[in-house]
């Protein structure tokens, strides 16, 4: 979000609906609940998709004016029985690393809300993986700076997308000049190198500025950059630009007015020319164009949310979309037709409160995600200060995982492995075709200083890794580093961008993990 905005407090919603009328999908089976293990499976499994992550969460907490869409329809509020959003009193709980002898969670700890457990038999393999599981410790390469700005400008809240032909796509919001613009880069290397910046102006006058870039990238490859016009500085006259480039990157349409709405688009690409896009409001909403952006569908309401959303495609139609609502709860919507249609909104957990004033840098209530190629895995990530068994009462990291393509989620499971009082935040998640969970987050352990670290969890029974660190250097954090980042899967390579502070108060790097997911796709060089 913005930095510069208002933020008005969330007012208060009912908690929404835990529907039913959903519960039965082919993917039907979660993958931890058979005594399979999931290394087994990798020996039966002999399909792979390597696919498209082609979009990434962000979000971003502006809330003002109302309405903030040109024709949304009412507010929609499902019904049904609520489900229990009491904090889980063992969510937390440090979980020794694989190797330590120490115990470690049963098998079937920290799921909830699951109306059929699967049974041994016909439990289907989860994900396809068409190559060697890969078990080797995360290591990340040297950091790549990739905004190229000469002086001291303030670079940050990026995001990326990446596509199984080695593209990488990241925007970001820039403040090399006055008024504020997004940021845009393209790589071709698999992140050794980036493209000369490009970026997206406000059209507005007086006061406008722009930032909030969204990204996405869609199956054939086609690249979508949006990004938020704050028209006028004022409220009610803000949109969303989008544009895109069928020539990775190599031109771009003009950046159109697609969508009157306060802050915080965000981008999902599908398909060929397929693009989906959310905003926050009163209500917010989510809207489709198969032509590009040049024509949409009648946009959903997503009822009244103060941050943007995220939006996870795959390749067999579901799209996974989790927010926050009311600042303190996970929210989550499906569609299984690509976007046509989203099933009601479902509360997934109680999400806790994080550092965000006065705390500097601040923590952002937005929650990240991500979906294998299938959407069969989903992960949803957030920081907040919500207290656990050996809490320092300040942010840390959490995730919920689904391994029936939404239908259930597990409890929140605690990331960062830090024992020091210190604050972890600004968490992003990417998901392996193996089903493989990758989390990267912000890390002020080390004395304050604006540390990246990265966890990744191949099984929910042994949980997550060690963290590592992402950055090879760094400086003091800065007062203002955004609210989001980017991590996606790249073949089997984990890829990284962030807000940086070695050299100033703001530069946008990115870091690859070379052979770091578990499963997917040739090693690319
Ligand atoms: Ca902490
Ligand atoms: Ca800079």
């Amino acid at each position: 979000m913005a930095q510069n905005l208002p933020y008005r407090l969330a007012r208060e919603l009912p908690l929404l609906a835990h529907p039913a009328a959903h519960a039965d999908r082919p993917h039907g089976s979660r993958w931890r609940s058979g005594t399979k293990s999931a290394l087994l499976w990798v020996a039966l499994v002999a399909s792979a998709t390597a696919c498209s992550r082609a979009d990434r969460p962000d979000n971003d907490g502006v809330g003002e004016e109302s309405s903030g869409t040109d024709d949304s329809t009412e507010p929609e509020m499902p019904t049904g029985p609520p489900i229990d959003m009491a904090w889980p009193k063992d969510a937390g709980a440090p979980v020794p690393p694989r190797d330590s002898g120490m115990p470690r969670p049963a098998k079937d700890s920290g799921v909830v809300a699951v109306p059929d457990a699967g049974t041994d038999a016909g439990v289907e393999p989860p994900i396809g993986t068409d190559g060697p599981l890969n078990m080797a410790p995360v290591v990340f390469g040297p950091n790549v700076k990739v905004s190229d700005d000469s002086g001291r400008g303030q670079q940050t809240e990026v995001v990326m997308a990446a596509h199984p032909s080695g593209i990488l796509f990241a925007g970001w919001m820039d403040n090399r000049q006055s008024p504020s613009r997004c940021g845009y880069s393209v790589s071709k290397d698999r992140g050794k190198t980036w493209s000369k910046n490009t970026f997206a102006s406000t059209q507005g006058t007086g006061r406008a500025f722009a930032g909030d870039p969204a990204v996405a990238i869609d199956d054939a490859g086609n690249l979508f950059a949006g990004c938020q016009d704050y028209a006028s500085g004022g409220l009610g006259t803000n949109y969303i630009l989008l544009a895109h480039s069928k020539d990775e990157g190599a031109t771009w349409s003009e950046f159109k007015r697609v969508n009157q709405s306060l802050d915080k688009p965000w981008l999902g690409g599908t398909g060929d020319g397929t693009v989906i896009v959310t905003w926050l409001g009163n209500p917010g909403g989510v809207k489709r164009s198969t032509d590009f952006g040049a024509t949409w569908s009648q946009p959903i309401s997503l009822g009244y949310i103060n941050h943007g959303t995220t939006m996870s495609t795959s390749d067999t139609g579901l799209v996974h979309m989790a927010y926050n609502t009311a600042e303190t709860t996970v929210t989550y919507r499906r569609s299984e037709d690509f976007g046509v249609s989203f099933e009601p909104a479902r509360n997934l957990s109680p999400q806790g409160q994080p550092c965000r004033s006065p705390c500097s840098p601040r923590s952002h209530p937005i929650v990240g995600a991500d979906a294998d190629p299938t959407g069969k895995v989903v992960a949803v990530t957030w920081a907040s200060r919500q207290m656990h068994a050996d809490a320092e009462g300040d942010d840390d990291v959490w995730v919920i995982v689904s391994y029936d393509a939404g239908k259930t989620f597990s409890k929140p499971i605690r990331v960062n492995d830090n024992m020091n009082p210190s604050r972890q935040f600004q968490s992003w998640a990417a998901v392996d075709s193996f089903g493989a969970v990758h989390v990267v987050w912000t890390d002020l352990r080390n004395g304050g200083q604006n540390d990246t670290y990265y966890a990744r969890m191949i099984d929910l029974e042994t949980g997550f890794e060690p963290n590592v660190k992402v950055n090879d250097a760094s400086g003091k954090a800065a007062s203002f580093i955004g609210d989001y980042k980017g991590i996606d899967i790249l073949g089997r390579d984990v890829v990284i961008t962030w807000t940086d502070n070695r050299a100033d108060v703001g530069d946008i790097y990115f870091a690859r993990a070379v052979d770091a997911a578990a499963a997917g796709g040739p090693l690319m060089p």
